[in-house]
């Protein structure tokens, strides 16, 4: 061989091994291949809680060459390594499934980012309490904002019916065609039961409404602490992470104690009005960059011709759309639940 060819070989040798920054993520590896699925279901510190198809559950790391890739509860990933879930056994996570959801917490003094916390959730629950606390509006709907963009289906749970009526909420959330279960504490919560089943769905509620008591009807070895107000500034990151419980009908519950807000701020008014199939068709034909308000904020916002249609409708749409604006931020906190 020439010395010529020798440095060919070597070039061709460089292209194959590229440097750390070029690794394609999910490089299949011989050793992966027989790469086990799995659903997180907790994270604590780098220690990631992962239920096995087998029904194992298994503590992993997360494999060097993920890099910083999020691994999030509810993320579908590949474990290779001890995956037989025995104390001080730990496996590895290979490979992050595409995701088919995401729901960000927002950004706060704690953490400049939002991010991601629960991935692949297929509906997320948004409970609400009739009375004690009161029921904030502006917080249901930044909620529904989240669950449209963020690719689920919302569905509004209205606690504590011992206490106040749900008609004026039932009128307000009718003509978005959102699902509403009303439930008391007195009484089996059979109807949410059945829209959970064989479902991965997110609870999200401030503290107070009611989330551990149900999670604890649904769930009967959940054990979730009633009464206790979990949350950002207690200082206790441990108490405020999402995890996923088992459902005994299959299927699971995500409880977010911390998480008392989704993000935003990376959501389009078009990310919104997709998830209407009647007003998204009209808003293709809106000015470019159209915030769909109305007049006078987006005068030509072709959404308006609808209004005959399905007034209710339409006020609901550009309530969500002022929510996501921010517009409603302070009245939500000014009533706080602390
Ligand atoms: N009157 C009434 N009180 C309830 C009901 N559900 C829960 N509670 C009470 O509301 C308080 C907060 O409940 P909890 O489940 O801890 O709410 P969380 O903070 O959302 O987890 C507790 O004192 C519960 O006993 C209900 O349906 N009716
Ligand atoms: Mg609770
Ligand atoms: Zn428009």
């Amino acid at each position: 061989m020439s010395k010529r060819d020798w440095r060919k070989l070597d070039e061709s040798d460089v292209r194959v091994r590229p440097g750390k920054g070029t690794r394609p993520r999910s490089k299949r590896r011989p050793e992966h291949a027989d790469a086990e699925t799995a659903m997180v279901i907790g994270v604590d510190r780098g220690r990631w809680t992962c239920a096995m198809e087998s029904g194992a559950v298994v503590t992993a790391m997360r494999a060097r060459e993920l890099g910083r890739t999020p691994v999030v509860v509810g993320d579908q990933v590949g474990i290779v390594g001890d995956t037989s879930g025995q104390p001080d056994t730990l496996a590895r996570i290979v490979r992050v499934e595409e995701r088919t959801s995401v729901l960000r917490r927002t950004a706060d003094d704690t953490d400049p980012f939002e991010r991601v916390v629960v991935a692949n959730a297929s509906q997320l629950v948004i409970v609400c309490a009739l009375a004690d606390p009161p029921p904030r509006t502006g917080f249901i709907d930044r909620c529904l904002v989240a669950a449209y963009a963020g690719g689920l289906e919302p569905v509004l749970c209205l606690t504590k019916s011992d206490l106040g009526s749900a008609e004026k909420l039932l009128a307000l959330y009718t003509e978005l065609d959102v699902p509403v279960v009303v439930t008391r504490f007195d009484e089996e919560p059979d109807v949410l039961r059945a829209r959970l089943a064989d479902t991965v769905s997110c609870l999200i509620g401030h503290s107070g409404v009611g989330k551990s008591t149900l999670v604890n009807k649904l769930v009967p070895d959940a054990n979730r602490a009633v009464g206790v107000v979990s949350g950002v500034g207690k200082g206790r990151h441990t108490s405020t992470q999402a995890v996923a419980l088992r459902l005994p009908e299959g299927g699971w519950v995500v409880d977010t104690p911390g998480i008392r807000s989704f993000g935003l701020a990376h959501i389009t008014p078009d990310d919104i009005v997709k998830a209407f199939p009647d007003f998204a068709e009209a808003a293709e034909e809106c000015p470019p960059g159209c915030g769909h308000l109305g007049a006078p904020e987006d005068p030509g916002c072709r959404i308006d011709e609808l209004v005959p249609d399905a007034p209710g409708r339409l006020e609901s749409l550009r309530r969500l759309l002022a929510s996501r604006a921010g517009l409603e931020e302070h009245a939500d906190r000014t009533d706080t639940d602390r």
